[in-house]
């Protein structure tokens, strides 16, 4: 008989494929020199896509091509904490997505710039461009944290100025400090992966494996909520004192919004406010609260792996009490704050310090030339005669600050030269819209969502104005899947794409952001929509209490007729 002992058999869960290439590879060089130095290959392999992502490179692929086969190409996503971006930084973007992209720049609802259909050919010209630039694009994805966001709006510059400077420095502090990034784009070699001091590499804060999942952090400064500050891993809300100086920030954690069609365990939770934390502890306790994701995150399921899985399974309590032991201290109980708002100003405004900034709604965020509307001309312009700064916000627009008021003429004529109006941009409601990218580039749309907004906006405005309701402002997003990159479980109206012409419909959310909103119908179909929505908006205005807003009459009127689903057996 055998001496040998059977393992008895194990419901552990094994980790996930992506902990084991982390754990291999931890400086996340995989083989990308490799593959970049060939140039008969035009993909990179399975491993070495997930650990470009850390890099802020994504292999995509020509969705409206597919037909003809594959053809391969790169989305590159900057980190810009904050959204800032000095005029010099703003032209370089501006040039790489004409010489190496589609032609176009796409603003994305965390404040950052991605550029789409890059060829690998020029992917390492253009990440060595943009760190020669002095900016870069690490950890702009992947399982780190993710682009800081923090208040765009220049009207109250002096405190925002200062978040803005936390979150840059908190930004940093949450980097990445793999060598692979920098060896790779700017030096254009391979890491000797053989050499210890890189086999052995443990990044002092994330360590061999990094977190289990993304993680994202926000400022923000009451009363306005314009980065969606509760949809976040790890939130600040600047709290004023008695001389309107920063006293220090409410911190909220546990916020996200991604979930798949089906799968009820996968869900968007709003973060917990669990304190209050001066701006000298604000680097330690980011620290902290990453590090209780690092450590006790799922890393056998990549959908079950986020922080808000955490919080919602142990508890605000628990959270807190883990944080206060790792960082020695007691966090002091949260101050009384309000969210009111959440949009962006248009047209021109004064800053606190006289001068001027310039609000452009940007369609869907995608900055291009089309027709007569020529966008990236005309800020290309602007940006290089007057040199504003450039901040981008989270609902996808662009703001030009620091304007002096004697420009004010002269800028706004040069945008009418490129058909670029500064007064009635958009309608009020299109003005507060926002969409994911979804196809073609993205892998994981469902649905069309920027390329079928605009049009659906024309039928929604339509309707409104038929009505009487065109003065109206309807928070409304769209996303071509669950994923909720445009955060549509915040909106008052949420579109979620489930198949070609078919999308989840949620109502419900508030102005503040301070609200999730609930699906209404499982599906509703592109021939549907106007007879769908259009029953809604007659009985909003037939039945709203004054001037309620849609989505405050939708979760009073239309919430209690929601009948759950039961839950599977
Ligand atoms: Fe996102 C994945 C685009 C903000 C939740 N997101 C993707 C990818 C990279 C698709 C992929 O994995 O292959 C999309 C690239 C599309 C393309 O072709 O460009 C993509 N996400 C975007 C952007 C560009 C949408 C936009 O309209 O601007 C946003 C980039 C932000 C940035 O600059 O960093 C973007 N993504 C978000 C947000 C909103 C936010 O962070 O404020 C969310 C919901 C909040 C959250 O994280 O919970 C979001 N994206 C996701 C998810 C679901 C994550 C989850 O927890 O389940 C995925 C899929 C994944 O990670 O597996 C995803
Ligand atoms: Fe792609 Fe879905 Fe995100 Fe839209 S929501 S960009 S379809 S992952």
């Amino acid at each position: 008989m055998s001496t040998e002992t059977i393992a008895a058999p194990t419901t552990e869960k094994k980790p996930t494929h992506n902990e084991e290439i982390k754990l291999a590879i931890p400086t996340l060089a995989g083989t990308l020199a490799a593959t970049m130095a060939d140039t008969t290959v035009d993909r990179f392999s399975d491993d070495d896509q997930q650990f470009m992502k850390f890099h802020g490179i994504y292999q995509q692929d020509d969705r409206d091509l597919r037909k003809t086969g594959k053809k391969f190409m790169f989305m590159i996503r900057g980190r810009i904490p904050g959204g800032v971006l000095q005029p010099k930084g703003y032209l370089v973007y501006d040039r790489l997505a004409t010489e190496y992209g589609n032609n176009t720049l796409r603003l994305t609802s965390r404040q950052s710039f991605q550029f789409h259909g890059v060829v690998k050919s020029g992917l390492g010209p253009l990440m060595k461009k943009i760190n020669e630039a002095m900016m870069d694009t690490l950890a702009a994805c992947g399982d780190v944290n993710r682009n800081v966001m923090a208040p765009s709006a220049p009207a109250r510059d002096a405190l925002g100025q200062r978040l803005r400077d936390d979150a840059r420095r908190v930004s940093e502090a949450l980097m990445p400090k793999t060598k692979a990034y920098h060896s790779i784009w700017v030096e254009g070699v391979q890491l000797n992966l053989e050499d210890p001091e890189n086999k052995e590499f443990e990044d002092p804060l994330y360590g061999k494996t990094y977190l289990p999942r993304k993680f994202k952090t926000a400022f923000a400064l009451a009363p306005v909520n314009d980065v969606d500050l509760f949809t976040n891993c790890l939130g600040y809300i600047g709290i004023a004192d008695a001389n309107g100086e920063l006293a220090g920030y409410n911190i909220t954690v546990g916020g996200g919004l991604g979930r798949s069609h089906g799968n009820t365990l996968t869900y968007p939770r709003m973060a917990d406010v669990i304190g209050f934390v001066t701006p000298e502890q604000l680097v330690e306790v980011s620290r902290g609260v990453l590090t209780v994701h690092r450590d006790f995150g799922d890393r056998t399921d990549r959908k079950h792996a986020r922080l808000k899985y955490i919080l919602e399974e142990k508890g605000a309590a628990w959270f807190r009490a883990e944080l206060e032991s790792r960082l020695g201290y007691k966090l002091a109980e949260a101050r009384p704050f309000e969210f009111t708002s959440q949009s962006d100003s248009f047209g021109w405004h004064q800053q606190a310090d006289g001068n001027l900034f310039l609000g452009l709604f940007v369609l869907t965020g995608r900055i291009k030339d089309d027709g007569a509307y020529r966008l990236k001309s005309g800020l290309r312009a602007v940006v290089e005669k007057f040199g504003p700064e450039v901040r981008l916000t989270p609902s996808q627009n662009i703001l030009l600050c620091n304007i002096a008021p004697a420009q004010r003429d002269a800028v706004t004529a040069l945008l009418a030269e490129h058909g670029v109006p500064v007064e009635n941009q958009a309608t009020i409601i299109r003005r507060a819209s926002m969409a994911c990218p979804s196809m073609p580039t993205c892998g994981l749309g469902l649905a069309e969502s920027e390329r079928y907004l605009p049009g659906l906006m024309d039928r929604i405005e339509a309707k409104l104005g038929s009505l009487g309701l065109s003065d109206e402002e309807i928070v409304i997003r769209m996303t071509g899947c669950p994923n909720g990159c445009a955060r549509p479980y915040m909106a008052e109206i949420g579109f979620v794409g489930k198949g070609p012409g078919r999308y989840q419909l949620w109502l419900g959310g508030n102005v503040s952001s301070t609200r999730l909103n609930r699906v209404y119908k499982e599906t509703v179909k592109d021939a549907e929509m106007d007879a769908e929505l259009g029953a809604l908006f007659e009985r909003w205005k037939n039945t709203r209490i004054g001037a309620e807003r849609f989505g405050d009459w939708a979760a009073r009127v239309v919430w209690p007729e929601i009948v759950e689903a039961p839950a599977a057996a």
